[in-house]
């Protein structure tokens, strides 16, 4: 599909790292997003600005575009299959509805018989008390919750009162395992056995929030292909189409646990823009748009630090050597722990 023009559901960041790659790729792309003035404007030929249950922006959206994906999992299912009863979506929206929810995500690894941590879903604060075995653990959201929103880590049963627990919302507790590392694993799926696949990425995390990535990651060979082969298992199952990440645990006694599973882009992935002949952006609409497949090739080491809320300003203001990529998002507006750019440092392999 040369010179498609790409849709692009959602205006983040990941919205315009992918409309640079499809720039480069000379794809043009149509962002569509709820916020008015969102980061993907500044790096999309066309930007419509419109709720995702608005039905005429959606109409109009349609017929600007020939194939449609999405950055985000927030939004909405049934926007995303009206949209593909008439433009191709991928990956195909029924993919979203199960991520959107952690108990199906959760459900559906271990159909596979993959290892998560022990899990299970909370409607009350009797479920809490019933399962006090979980804890310590997180309380998640079931829906809904990105970078540690909706998240309550939980160490015994007596915090619960002073948390404010809405349980209008449903939830999912998760033990806690005694954590090592942990690591992600990006591929890119085009079609029936045929991926390209990253190299698993080291990653640290603060208060929910991914702080740090870097390649290589500290990790045994093993682990190394039990990662990657269950990465590709997930995404067969799931027939998908385009990038994607699993996100692992590893414990003390080097047990791998699937944590979670991004279907889109991800942060942990953007060091690749630098350190990879294809960047995980590329990659994608490449898979999505029908483009050759060519074979990832690391080029360098990376890490990779993310710059959240007020520290953005300072990092606007320093010098860059060589080795180092500075990316701003331009987001109109600092809050605290919002994710406002990322460094990439590159090493010598
Ligand atoms: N995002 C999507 N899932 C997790 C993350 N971090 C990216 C997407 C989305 C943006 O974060 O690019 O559009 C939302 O960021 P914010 O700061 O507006 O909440």
């Amino acid at each position: 599909m040369a010179n498609a023009v790409l849709g692009i559901i959602g205006g983040g960041q990941l919205g315009s790292m992918l409309a640079s790659s499809a720039k480069k790729l000379n794809i043009k792309t149509v962002v569509f997003s709820d916020e008015e003035n969102a980061p993907a404007k500044n790096f999309s030929n066309e930007f419509i600005y419109g709720n995702y249950n608005n039905e005429e922006k959606i109409k109009y959206f349609i017929d600007c575009v020939d194939v449609v994906t999405f950055e985000f999992e927030n939004i909405p299912f049934e926007t995303l299959n009206q949209i593909s009863k008439i433009k191709p979506v991928l990956p195909k929206p029924s993919i979203n509805r199960i991520i959107q929810n952690r108990l199906l995500e959760k459900d559906l690894i271990n159909k596979l018989n993959l290892n998560t941590t022990q899990y299970v879903s909370i409607n009350k604060i009797d479920d809490l008390t019933v399962n006090e075995d979980l804890l310590p653990g997180i309380l998640k959201t079931s829906r809904f919750g990105y970078d540690g929103k909706g998240q309550f880590k939980i160490n015994s049963i007596n915090e619960v009162e002073n948390l404010n627990i809405d349980f209008k919302k449903e939830y999912i507790l998760e033990k806690l395992v005694k954590l090592k590392k942990e690591i992600s694993v990006i591929l890119t799926r085009f079609g029936p056995e045929s991926f390209e696949i990253y190299e698993p990425i080291e990653n640290i995390h603060e208060d929910q929030i991914l702080k740090t990535s870097r390649i290589p990651s500290q990790i045994n060979k093993e682990l190394t292909e039990k990662s990657k082969e269950w990465a590709k298992m997930i995404a067969d199952d799931l027939d998908f189409i385009g990038t994607m990440c699993v996100e692992f645990f590893i414990d003390k006694n080097e047990n791998l646990y699937v944590n979670e599973i991004a279907p889109r882009v991800h942060n942990s992935g953007h060091l690749t823009i630098n350190s990879h002949n294809i960047s995980q952006f590329e990659n994608h609409i490449r898979a999505v748009c029908k483009l050759e497949k060519i074979p990832v090739k690391k080029l360098y080491n990376a890490e990779m630090i993310n710059i959240l809320g007020e520290n953005i300003i300072n990092y606007r203001k320093r010098k860059y050597l060589d080795n180092e990529f500075f990316f701003d998002y331009l987001k109109k507006e600092i809050k605290s722990k919002r994710k406002m750019g990322h460094l990439t440092t590159l090493k010598n392999q």
